[in-house]
């Protein structure tokens, strides 16, 4: 049992006795040796097995403990199957739906036996759902609109949870020796913020021993399907995975046609017609539909045989991609080598784990040269914000770490300014202004309407002493949209005042998103891409924020963290 099939165990616990009524108290503690022990490099069950006293890790208490040995030696615990049985997994879905949330979703289930998604939807649809005691009409109008929103990403998983996979996946693939060339392909491939489903391509002389090697793999539930040259599988976790055999001479066709987008495709295959090609997922053709000799082996042969240059993955969604392959202007995407700072991030000041000297060494091992420390502000009481005076203490110890290093790295002495419900900020102006770095968060009032947030917004733009927006819309992925706020209005502010706006790298914020990362562009905003790690391995992050950049076609000069510590500095306001 891997650590992460334990970590999705215990957090189902805690999402199933949230719905009980169970306390917070309890739930956290769950949670917290679920992201323990997903982020442990060493194997739970291997350590259980070797008979280690698990309540010396950190994070894990006698009570999980004790689950997890119950759980790895008998393949189950015991606690979870008891509310498995009162309450079924759907009713987790409910929870998620925007405006429902944990305590709506255990009375929609004990008062109207209220299950899945479609009862919901239907129970708002006949009215049902306003009979229930804080419920009303407006809640059931809420409710079905965010029904709507979610219906998108229903089934899918965020990329990074697709990335843990595909990363086991390749793992188990890479043992079997008949497997001369592997490749993920599909929405994966082209950093989607959402994956469906991962698609496995696989060059093999014979498909027939690649197909049974899959088949034993750990992660395996059931084989969905099987025929000569495609396989498709289920894991235990419910992820789909397609797999297809092809010859080597097809490798850079299948690879490209699998890549998709599929109205990447579309237009590679219409301009294909214009040049007398085929172009397939066997390769490419002529007009008397002969192999073009060689041009399916790459992808960069096949889009060389229709003038193009080699197009990144990120690139393929039908957007300007192939005029662009067309004249030589494919633009040098940023990368993670290309980020020299990391601008957001908490420390155990508030709802961190790691001290300021711990950040700041484990993100110049990581290459970076410098970083901000943004802890939340006071208004953030569940996090233990930061008033004025823990603040500037806080600044003083950067100053004593900074004067205390022998190198060039640079700690700035940021914050993360929450934006308070009436406007303004909640820390004051005088404060302010003594930071390197401020970044201004809205975390309050995100149900209010568009008007209002919008204001808030634009006003923590025009606060002099404020550099940067962070997550500018609040939304997270399959879980809750952005707040109603006019991006264009904040946008306009923001390059009227010389503001930044910020790339949340963490996997399920992703915000800002490519088209409004393309949209800030346009404006001439500067971007910061940042991980807002609350953890030392959440630097690592950066990779998700960088993906979705390229997705938006950024460029290292695009991204203002990419310069020099001095030269950043001299381009927010504070200069
Ligand atoms: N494809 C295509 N035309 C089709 C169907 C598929 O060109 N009619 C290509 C493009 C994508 C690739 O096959 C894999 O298909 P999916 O897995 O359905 O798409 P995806 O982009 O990977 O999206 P998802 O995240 O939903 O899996
Ligand atoms: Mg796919
Ligand atoms: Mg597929």
């Amino acid at each position: 049992m891997t650590n992460n099939e334990i970590a999705d165990q215990l957090n189902e616990l805690a999402d199933l006795l949230e719905i009980q009524g169970e306390s917070m108290f309890k739930l956290r503690a769950y949670r917290k040796a679920a992201e323990a022990i997903e982020e442990m490099p060493a194997s739970l069950e291997d350590r259980i097995n070797a008979g280690e006293d698990l309540t010396k890790l950190d994070g894990i208490g006698k009570s999980v403990a004790e689950k997890c040995s119950e759980l790895v030696t008998t393949g189950q615990m015991k606690k979870l199957e008891e509310v498995r049985q009162k309450i079924p997994r759907s009713v987790l879905d409910l929870a998620r739906v925007p405006k429902v949330g944990p305590k709506k979703a255990a009375a929609l289930f004990n008062e109207l036996g209220i299950a899945t998604l479609e009862q919901l939807r239907q129970g708002c649809q006949a009215g049902k759902v306003r009979e229930l005691p804080g419920f009303a009409e407006k809640t059931e109008q809420a409710i079905l609109a965010g029904l709507e929103k979610i219906a998108d990403v229903a089934d899918r998983m965020l990329w990074s949870q697709a990335d843990e996979a595909a990363g086991e996946l390749l793992k188990h693939m890479r043992s079997c020796p008949e497997i001369e060339q592997m490749e993920l392909a599909g929405s994966y491939r082209r950093g989607q913020e959402t994956v469906g489903d991962l698609d496995l391509l696989v060059v093999a002389s014979s498909s027939g021993p690649v197909m049974d090697h899959f088949a034993t793999w750990g992660q395996l539930e059931s084989v969905t399907g099987r025929g000569p040259t495609k396989m498709s599988i289920r894991t235990r976790r419910g992820i789909q995975i397609d797999m297809r055999v092809v010859p080597a001479e097809s490798f850079g066709a299948a690879l490209q046609y699998f890549t998709g987008s599929k109205d990447h495709n579309v237009q590679v295959r219409s301009l294909a017609k214009k040049h007398g090609l085929k172009i397939n997922e066997y390769g490419v053709f002529d007009a008397g539909d002969q192999p073009v000799p060689g041009a399916g082996a790459t992808e960069e042969a096949v889009y060389r045989a229709i003038g193009l240059d080699w197009i990144p993955p990120e690139l393929r969604q039908a957007r300007h991609e192939i005029e662009w392959a067309a004249t030589g202007k494919i633009p040098q995407l940023i990368d993670v080598a290309d980020i020299r700072g990391d601008l957001h991030m908490h420390t155990s000041a508030t709802d961190g784990k790691n001290t300021i000297g711990e950040m700041a060494d484990a993100a110049r091992q990581r290459g970076l040269q410098y970083i901000a420390i943004t802890d939340h502000s006071k208004r953030v009481t569940m996090a233990r914000g930061l008033d004025s005076s823990r603040l500037l203490e806080q600044w003083a110890e950067i100053d004593r770490i900074n004067a205390a290093a022998n190198d060039e790295f640079r700690i700035l002495r940021g914050i993360e300014c929450d934006i308070l419900e009436n406007g303004g900020m909640d820390l004051p102006d005088d404060i302010l202004a003594q930071a390197d770095w401020v970044i201004a968060s809205l975390h309050y009032g995100q149900s209010q309407p568009r008007q209002q947030i919008t204001d808030r917004i634009v006003g923590a733009v025009r606060n002099p002493h404020v550099d940067i927006i962070a997550h500018p819309t609040g939304r997270l992925i399959g879980r809750r949209p952005g707040y109603d706020v006019d991006l264009m209005a904040v946008f306009q502010a923001a390059a009227e005042h010389g503001k930044m706006l910020e790339l949340n790298a963490s996997p399920q914020r992703l915000d800002l998103d490519d088209s409004n990362l393309i949209a800030a562009r346009s404006f001439g905003i500067p971007v910061v891409i940042s991980t807002d790690a609350h953890h030392l391995s959440g630097l690592a992050d950066i990779r998700f924020g960088i993906l979705q950049a390229r997705r938006a076609a950024l460029t290292a000069a695009d991204v203002a963290n990419t310069r020099p510590v001095h030269e950043f500095l001299q381009l927010i306001s504070r200069g």
